[in-house]
């Protein structure tokens, strides 16, 4: 392997993730495909043998540092009948094809009720990969008027991960944003706790000359802020700080407060998303705060979608069936409703997994016989 600047080759004696083990690990960066720079003696791995027709889960990580980013693999095949070994630099496309675990959900084309009755909606994911899905979600949207019962069956209502973008600075004094706090509004008003929250994601934090480590925007003290780097560089706008709060709560709001010693970083337009899966992002607010230093609230009024996490790993070619609980509201109108249900990885334990699992939204209708 070559890399720049540390990467790592992960490589499993089958299809499946869980059997990957890393066989080369770089420290330092080497040359552009530079597969025998020896700059470390681990950039040849040990012996590995792979069986022809066979399919392989291989993984590669690399970070960068600074400057120019690269990463390359190599192997040696048999060049032929006389199986002479050579050396393939990189890895031909060819051989290569995407990881998907796929998935297929399904659920009753239509179910019929009375108002005022609880209906439970058999939900079933089948896993069709080859590979183990960890921890699956399911997330559907609750039609008008419709409630979970008080024993909901593990399912539960609201958005994991939020999504901070400043677009401006709002008095236009530079390309910085920062945060003193940052707190999420729920039900009636309540503020989530943050003792769960950790940060999935920030763009740029200044933390070689200043204390702007993002993960100040919400330790409670407004005296400490997030605040975007302007040591070695400067990044300009929209910045992000991405939350996982480690829950999911329904979301009325979000209160900014900016900094309380200086104005400079104080955000001026700024958008606000939220994600069930830290992967599927929705718009939830917009606005533009004012350069006054007060604490200013972003309403947020989203209709809050359902969430069932899977409890167990979902084994290859293994159904599981969680029932879906629904309080059919007294007074409904005679439209049948549909429920519309999709299954998701859990990104904070799958975090390279992308999207849904497969293509995976089913409908079922509601049929309210009055
Ligand atoms: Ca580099
Ligand atoms: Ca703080």
């Amino acid at each position: 392997m070559a890399g720049d600047d540390t990467t790592q080759l992960r490589l499993s004696s089958s299809a499946r993730s869980s059997d990957a083990r890393t066989i080369i690990a770089l420290t330092s960066a080497t040359t552009y495909r530079g597969f025998t720079n020896q700059v470390q003696s681990r950039q040849r791995s040990v012996f590995v043998n792979m069986q022809a027709g066979q399919r392989y889960y291989i993984e590669v990580l690399t970070q960068n540092a600074s400057g120019d980013a690269h990463v390359s693999v190599a192997w040696e095949i048999p060049a032929g009948q006389g199986r002479v070994y050579e050396s393939a630099r990189p890895i031909e496309g060819k051989f290569l094809s995407p990881y998907v675990v796929d998935a297929s959900v399904s659920v009753p084309a239509s179910v019929s009720t009375q108002p005022g009755t609880r209906i439970d909606v058999p939900v079933t994911i089948r896993h069709t990969g080859a590979d183990v899905v960890s921890q699956g979600i399911l997330e559907t949207s609750l039609p008008a008027g419709f409630r979970l019962p008080q024993n909901s069956q593990g399912w539960r209502s609201g958005y994991r991960y939020l999504r901070i973008i400043a677009q401006s600075e709002a008095g236009a004094r530079g390309p910085w944003a920062a945060i003193a706090e940052v707190t999420a509004l729920t039900t009636r008003g309540a503020a989530i706790p943050t003792s769960a929250w950790r940060v999935a994601h920030v763009s740029s934090e200044a933390t070689q000359c200043d204390s702007g480590a993002a993960r100040h925007a919400f330790d409670g003290d407004t005296a400490t802020y997030w605040h975007t780097d302007y040591c070695a560089h400067t990044p300009t706008f929209p910045h992000t700080l991405t939350i996982d709060m480690g829950a999911w709560h329904p979301l009325t709001g979000l209160i900014y407060t900016p900094r309380s010693a200086m104005q400079n970083g104080n955000i001026g337009a700024y958008r606000i998303q939220v994600s069930v899966d830290g992967q599927h992002w929705v718009n939830a607010a917009s606005g533009t705060f004012l350069d006054d230093g007060s604490a200013q609230r972003a309403p947020i009024t989203l209709a809050t979608p359902l969430v069932r996490v899977l409890a167990t790993p979902i084994q290859s070619a293994v159904s599981h069936t969680v029932i879906l609980p629904l309080i059919v509201p007294s007074q409904t109108g005679r439209a049948p409703l549909t429920v519309e249900v999709r299954a998701l990885y859990d990104r904070s334990v799958q975090p390279w997994s992308d999207g849904a699992l497969g293509n995976n939204r089913r409908v079922v209708t509601i049929q309210v016989q009055h």
